[in-house]
């Protein structure tokens, strides 16, 4: 016996990577609702490569009663429109929005890292799936935090485009082309070109000069790992589709070496470790795209701190950066808590 479920975004790039993860990890069903907003009801969406195709409902008029659970992909806006109400109704939310993240009495989780935490979702009946630059850190940071104790974290993102939507995909594309054929390249959705460029801006503005999503990943790393650990974070947007990388410096309390980190990288949930020291033994974002895992590369001692250590982190932002999160979130939701599937 499997769940009911719903994917609410499924038109958008993180709802149908959720369709397709939802199919590939062969998750128990016995039925699926798929919604968007008005404008795409009646379409059609294919529930990743089972071959079956689903017609996309208005989520404006969806009852959600008698549904186990709803896997969010709306943002902000709809979230705050739409999860109260599934939630009331008794089908638990999975919300890939950042509306909730911080709210006390909703879990947010990275199954690799704190997955005890989800036995709080009772309280608003709703759990918060992480920022994408946050879950590829935290899968990272987590076991080497078991491991020696991290003090404080000093991060620089290279974001792909896809973190903004298939609006910055489309820009990226028609840029470069622009750019071939000698026509503009004005920006629209970024606010620099971003075909070949880089742009340290993403997310609004905050009084302290940081931005929202630099904001978001000291906030999340504290509320999913330790609240000791203390983060600053630059997050800039690259041409890149997909795959977000990260360079992570890391101070310990406790003597680590990078030869012992490596060990236990290797073996820790969620993580490949990938690093030969030669031309191209370590993972860039084109090669993760697809995958599950979150790759570690170019682990080393930083000679400057007591205690230091630098690596490079890449990960499929579209997957482990949120719908493999949240697919990981509904099995664990399943296992700990309804106990209906086989
Ligand atoms: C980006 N990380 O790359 C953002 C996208 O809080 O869920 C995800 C924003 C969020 O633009």
């Amino acid at each position: 016996m499997g769940y009911r479920v719903v994917v609410a975004g499924a038109t958008g790039n993180v709802g149908r990577e959720m369709l397709n993860i939802l199919a590939e990890r062969e998750f128990p069903i016995d039925e699926l609702a798929v919604l968007a907003s008005a404008r795409s009801q009646g379409d059609e969406i294919d529930f990743g490569e089972t071959g079956k195709k689903y017609k996309v409902q208005n989520i404006e008029h969806f009852d959600p009663t008698g549904w186990d659970m709803a896997l969010f992909a709306i943002g902000s806006e709809g979230s705050k429109l739409h999860a109260p109400r599934f939630a009331a109704a008794g089908c638990t939310v999975i919300d890939n929005a950042s509306l909730y993240r911080m709210d006390p009495d909703v879990p947010l989780i990275v199954p690799e890292v704190n997955p005890e935490a989800i036995d709080g979702y009772t309280k608003r009946n709703i759990i918060a799936n992480p920022n994408c630059s946050t879950a590829q850190m935290v899968v990272a940071l987590k076991p080497l935090h078991d491991a020696a104790k991290i003090k404080r974290v000093v991060v620089a993102t290279y974001q792909s485009v896809s973190g903004a939507g298939k609006a910055g995909m489309d820009e990226l594309f028609e840029q470069s082309r622009n750019i071939f054929v000698g026509d503009p390249a004005t920006p629209s959705k970024f606010t620099k070109q971003i075909a070949f460029n880089v742009i340290p801006h993403i997310d609004s503005f905050l009084d302290d000069g940081s931005t929202k999503e630099e904001w978001k990943m000291v906030v999340e790393t504290k509320k999913i790992l330790d609240p000791k650990i203390k983060v600053t974070a630059t997050c800039v947007r690259v041409p890149v589709f997909v795959g977000h990388s990260e360079a992570i410096n890391i101070e310990f309390e406790d003597e680590i070496s990078a030869a012992k980190a490596k060990s236990i990288l290797r073996e820790a949930p969620g993580i490949m470790l990938v690093d030969k020291h030669e031309d191209g033994g370590y993972v860039t974002p084109i090669e993760c795209v697809g995958e599950y895992a979150t790759y570690i590369s170019r682990v080393r001692e930083d000679s400057t701190v007591d205690n230091g250590l630098s690596l490079w982190c890449v990960s499929d932002n579209l997957r482990k950066g949120a719908a493999l999160n949240a697919v990981q979130i509904a099995e664990l939701l399943g296992r700990r808590h309804l106990k209906k599937a086989a």
